[in-house]
């Protein structure tokens, strides 16, 4: 590894933060069984303090997202505590999630609900995270709709676009000068035979629709089987519309696996289009890296650690990439080279590199060994055992 390579990663791993799901860190499941981990945690105050762990091994995770459902459930009165809480564990609040999917009233749709009273109540909601947002000093609303049907002709989907976009106009007015609306899209699941948002072209109108402060988020586990994600996410960069990630991988649908355990490749390219728009335009993407996954049989301190490692891993592999270089190939119609010089950055084994930055910044260079070693495990296991029997407070 060159002098000038090990520039390169130091650069991206400082310029790197991804988010932590307070979600990651508690007891979920799948629907037909819950697993119940006796080092999970429970309490508002048990995933603050997993992911200033997870923080503080890696040096790449300042925030931790919020569900406000599942975090929050005295909404705006809890704010206090969340600040005595990021105090005390060394990560902020990040971006604030809604729940407009779980409540009974919600089972034909939330915003998009035929009944004038679900939709209001849906509004007041996510308007109730905009302000929890504001008091949290959170840039990010981040909402994800389960809305949708499941048989053909038993809802109105042009009307409930409508709905929709009135909807996010009303809650986009509501956003303070620096705060933004991300806004998620899915295929399916749990509606089986519309969404109303189910891919970025409706994610995209919908943000333009509601306002400058509106932009997709994509997660990576919310397409069909083999789409084409880093021409979605440059299309996003084109029209300044990429908000924000959520992160992890798949194998069939939205399985929510640990990031790049299936297709490394998939997720180095995202990067590489981003790093490419960065030099093309001499710009800093502003775009939130969040973690969304749901560990079932996986550790779930050793996942997030994995997950963190392999992000940097990857963005420090995509940022070897000669940008110069490849520009020339491409204008020329290089072929085999300029598909090279993808390949050689991705095979270059940066972990020496990160090891350095780690060693540099006074973190350790291996984060999940200084996890084992670390006793954390065996006492949150402890210390939570008793409190986890029969819980799970999320559906991740
Ligand atoms: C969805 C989506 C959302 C997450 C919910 C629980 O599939 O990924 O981001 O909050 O699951
Ligand atoms: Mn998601
Ligand atoms: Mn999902």
């Amino acid at each position: 590894m060159t002098d000038k390579q090990a520039e390169l990663i130091n650069r991206a791993l400082d310029s790197l933060h991804i988010e932590l799901p307070s979600w990651g860190f508690a007891n979920t499941g799948t629907r037909f069984g819950k697993f119940i981990q006796a080092a999970a945690a429970v309490s508002i105050e048990d995933k603050f303090s997993d992911a200033g762990q997870v923080h503080a091994l890696t040096g790449s995770c300042p925030t931790v997202a919020l569900h406000v459902q599942w975090d929050l459930p005295k909404g705006m009165g809890q704010a206090g505590e969340i600040e005595g809480l990021a105090r005390k564990y060394g990560v902020r609040p990040g971006s604030i999630n809604p729940n407009v999917f779980q409540d009974q009233e919600y089972k034909y749709g939330s915003v998009g609900n035929p009944d004038p009273a679900i939709r209001k109540r849906a509004v007041d909601h996510l308007l109730d995270c905009v302000a929890i947002a504001g008091a949290l000093k959170c840039r990010d609303v981040s909402p994800w709709f389960a809305d949708g049907s499941n048989y053909p002709g038993t809802q109105n989907m042009r009307k409930r676009i409508g709905w929709f976009e009135e909807a996010l106009k009303e809650v986009h007015d509501r956003l303070g000068p620096q705060q933004r609306l991300l806004i998620e899209y899915k295929p399916f699941e749990p509606a089986f035979y519309h969404s109303d948002i189910a891919d970025w072209g409706m994610a995209f109108l919908l943000a333009k629709n509601a306002g400058p402060q509106a932009f997709v988020l994509v997660d990576t586990g919310h397409h069909y089987q083999a789409q084409n994600i880093e021409q979605i996410v440059a299309w996003l960069l084109h029209h300044d519309m990429m908000g924000g990630f959520h992160f992890n991988d798949r194998r069939y649908a939205d399985d929510d696996l640990t990031l790049g355990s299936i297709d490394p490749y998939q997720i180095f390219r995202i990067f590489h289009e981003i790093h490419a728009y960065e030099w093309e335009t001499s710009t800093h993407a502003d775009i939130a890296y969040m973690i969304d996954q749901s560990h079932n049989l996986k550790g779930k301190m050793e996942a997030m650690i994995q997950t963190v490692c392999t992000a940097q891993e990857l963005y420090a592999k995509a940022a070897l990439v000669d940008h110069a270089r490849l520009d020339k190939l491409q204008e020329s119609c290089t072929l085999i080279e300029a598909e090279e010089s993808l390949r050689n950055a991705f095979w270059t084994d940066v972990r020496p590199a990160i090891r350095e930055w780690r060693k540099s910044h006074g973190l350790p260079q291996d984060p999940m060994q200084a996890f084992q070693e670390s006793g954390y495990l065996e006492r949150i296991t402890a210390d939570r055992r008793e409190r986890n029997v029969g819980s799970v407070s999320s559906y991740a």
